[in-house]
């Protein structure tokens, strides 16, 4: 059954990002997006978010400069840094368009990935779409620590996502803004796949390709982040556990226009058991 009974033959599209100390990449990145907006016939009205997290480098100068040739360009500043998970849920709180797409703003993720999303969304197929890198650019220690944390997190939800951790998202504005995300770190984008297939919703996969990022380096420590990503998914399987006993009540579901809707089925019971199988990912 399609998402939408008519779909419209174009999009409105907000890209948000998170973006700390990223002076070497994040004006080639902005003028790639906007670029691929500007041109793309299925896109109409767009915008670009960029939560500048804090950055004590170039970064907020360079995007001032940008908002002056790109009026589409809105940049949220903290005044400090408060990690990326705090950066993307603002960048997505701030967001005003029909459809969302989240990306990094290190140019992992080519902004062309997301030709075949804006097919699927034309053709009415659901509210969440999630990338699934087929070839991660990360070193092998990073790349186990995700499979890892991801089988688990899949094994917790009863879900089979491919890539659980992929940040490349691109969900239905409405329902996007109305998850209530907690993380400050970088486990934002393990809870926001975890947190649509809570609501009951059924995650599309599409393979995208990934890169390695343009220039700077990575912000967090290896052992931090692994420990973190350990608490976080201890933390999902609890909240789980209590949701399923009846101890905590399920959110409600946003409707697609944005309005709150019935509570979601607890977990196991709803489409979030349903999870489109690995091997399809398309
Ligand atoms: N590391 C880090 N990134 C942040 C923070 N706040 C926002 N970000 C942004 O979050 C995104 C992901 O951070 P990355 O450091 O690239 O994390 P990663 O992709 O796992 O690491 P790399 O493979 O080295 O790129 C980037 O767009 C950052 O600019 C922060 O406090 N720390
Ligand atoms: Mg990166």
């Amino acid at each position: 059954m399609p998402y939408a009974a008519e779909a419209p033959r174009t999009i409105e599209l907000s890209v948000a990002a998170p973006a700390y100390n990223e002076a070497e990449n994040i004006a080639g990145v902005v003028r790639e997006w906007r670029d691929y907006l500007i041109r793309h016939p299925a896109i109409g009205r767009w915008e670009i978010v960029v939560c500048d997290d804090g950055s004590t480098d170039a970064t907020g100068a360079i995007l001032a400069g940008l908002q002056r040739d790109c009026p589409e360009l809105r940049v949220i500043r903290f005044p400090r840094n408060r990690g990326a998970g705090a950066a993307i849920a603002a960048a997505i709180a701030a967001t005003r368009l029909d459809w969302v797409v989240l990306l990094d703003s290190d140019g992992q993720f080519p902004i062309t990935n997301l030709d075949p999303f804006i097919d699927r969304i034309l053709a009415g197929d659901g509210p969440a779409f999630t990338g699934v890198r087929m070839r991660k650019a990360d070193d092998l220690a990073h790349r186990w620590g995700s499979a890892l944390s991801g089988a688990v997190s899949n094994l917790l939800l009863g879900t089979r996502y491919r890539d659980f951790n992929s940040v490349f998202k691109v969900v239905h504005g409405p329902l996007f803004r109305s998850l209530p995300l907690e993380s400050t770190g970088m486990n934002c984008s393990t809870e926001i796949t975890a947190r649509l297939a809570e609501l009951g919703h059924t995650w599309i996969q599409l393979p995208i390709r990934h890169r390695p990022r343009g220039g700077g380096r990575r912000g967090w420590r290896f052992v931090r982040g692994a420990r973190d990503r350990g608490l976080f998914v201890g933390y999902l399987a609890v909240r789980h556990w209590l949701l399923r006993l009846g101890v905590l009540h399920p959110p409600a579901v946003p409707g697609t226009d944005g309005t709150a809707g019935p509570p979601a089925s607890p977990p196991g019971e709803g489409a979030a058991r349903s999870a489109e199988p690995v091997g399809r990912a398309r």
